[in-house]
């Protein structure tokens, strides 16, 4: 890979709440600060980093189509649709590209509709329950991820 390696990172529905309630569940650092702690922690990694958050299914799943296309990897917190959507699932199933679920709480602490995601099945891995820190430890697994694929 000659140039920097593109990473998309998206946030589903209700992500852009994060920081103004529930900090007991999902903490104080809002969705602009997660994402430009992407920017630069990817930075650091040698990666580029995209965020993108939306509330409808559709369009995340025409994100997750395009990223074929213009992206290396894929970072993905689908919010409660992790835990309802065979589109998103068929999507991340299509691309062919390496992709981390991220989670900001430890889901398997919750309700137990949340113990099930549809997102994992397509997922090379998952990292939940260590808030925002988790989307810059998913960028660490990332740049690994694709390190290796390029040795080998
Ligand atoms: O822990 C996570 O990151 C979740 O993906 C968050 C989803 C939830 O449905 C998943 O089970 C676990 C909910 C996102 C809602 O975010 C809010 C943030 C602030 C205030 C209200 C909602």
């Amino acid at each position: 890979m000659a140039q920097a390696p593109a990473i998309l990172v998206l946030n589903g529905p209700n992500l852009n709440l994060l920081g103004t309630r529930e900090p007991d569940v999902y903490g104080r650092t809002t969705l602009a600060e997660i994402e430009s702690a992407c920017r630069d922690h990817g930075q650091d990694l040698g990666m580029s980093v995209e965020s993108r958050q939306s509330n409808a299914e559709g369009e995340l799943v025409d994100w997750i189509q395009g990223a074929r296309q213009s992206h290396d990897g894929l970072i993905i917190n689908a919010g409660g649709l992790t835990h309802t959507s065979i589109a998103l699932f068929d999507a991340l199933q299509a691309i062919g590209l390496p992709i981390i679920e991220v989670h900001l709480s430890n889901i398997y602490q919750r309700e137990s509709f949340r113990h099930h995601s549809y997102i994992s099945k397509a997922a090379n891995g998952v990292i939940c329950g260590f808030g925002a820190q988790g989307y810059l430890m998913a960028l660490e697994a990332m740049a690994r991820l694709l390190k290796t694929e390029e040795e080998v």
